[in-house]
């Protein structure tokens, strides 16, 4: 019975983002736990559809994010190909209910990553590092939940962009971290504030997965999480992120 009662959660916020029509905050209670399991039931709607997964993205691993939307703790989501926008590409901001842009670093995975690994075990699992953008769009009346809500509406994914790979090597410690807005910088920080190093977001994401039963698979992408807190977008606007070293990516949102 309570897994009718997660399913029919998972379908209610399936199709709140399909309508981009917001829905509001859980009534139920449910155990976080639970709340993975209406986010796994809500991706396999999108699943059925013909969606395929493309990776993982992480969530609140910056303190100004955590203060940003009164939510505590690390949490994960998943990405699909119908998320991802082509670097330069075009989104329609019809598409979303209240889409803000986040400032991030993509990491590639290039072998299996899962449970507890140190961080010379994460650095050795990946395969490239970039410049990313995150689109996140809670399906939440007025952009509000508690940390059960935003794991059940898979930590608010609904877009992403990814610059260009650069090896994996590439040192990402202390990297400035800047989201601009038709060229005119809206949040700058430092990829230190991503849980000291973002490295650290990778390793923290294959142990949060294990909990779940997933893992990181060769050829996801992993969003380690905004370090500065997320932009509102307004039709019409260029937006663009760079980050120290690592190049730049942006889309137009019309
Ligand atoms: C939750 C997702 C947070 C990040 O990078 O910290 C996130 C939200 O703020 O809606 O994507
Ligand atoms: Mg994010």
């Amino acid at each position: 019975m309570r897994q009718d009662m997660l399913s029919s959660i998972a379908s209610r916020l399936d199709e709140a983002a399909l309508s981009a029509t917001p829905v509001t905050q859980l009534s139920e209670t449910i155990s976080v736990e639970e709340a993975y399991e209406v986010q796994r039931l809500s991706v396999l709607c999108r699943i059925e559809r013909g969606e395929r997964r493309l990776g993982i993205k992480m969530g609140l691993t910056s303190k100004a994010k955590m203060a940003q939307v009164g939510v505590k703790e690390m949490t994960w989501g998943r990405l699909t190909d119908e998320m991802l926008i082509e670097e330069g590409g075009n989104a329609e901001r019809s598409r979303f209910i209240h889409p803000r842009a986040e400032a991030e670093i993509a990491f590639l995975i290039g072998k299996p990553l899962a449970g507890k690994v140190t961080l010379a075990e994460a650095f050795a699992a990946i395969d490239g590092v970039a410049a990313a953008i995150e689109i996140i769009d809670s399906r939440y009346k007025d952009f509000k939940f508690s940390l059960t809500d935003v794991v059940a509406d898979n930590s608010s994914s609904s877009g992403f962009i990814v610059g260009h790979w650069n090896p994996p090597g590439t040192d990402v410690a202390n990297l400035g971290m800047a989201l601009e807005f038709d060229g005119t910088p809206v949040s700058i920080g430092s990829s230190t504030a991503i849980l000291g190093h973002p490295m650290r977001s990778v390793a923290a994401a294959a142990a949060l997965l294990a909990r779940y039963g997933d893992s990181l698979q060769p050829g996801d992408v992993l969003l380690s999480g905004a370090a500065t807190a997320a932009e509102p977008l307004k039709p019409g606007t260029r937006v663009r992120v760079r980050v120290e070293k690592l190049g730049a990516c942006g889309f137009y949102i019309s």
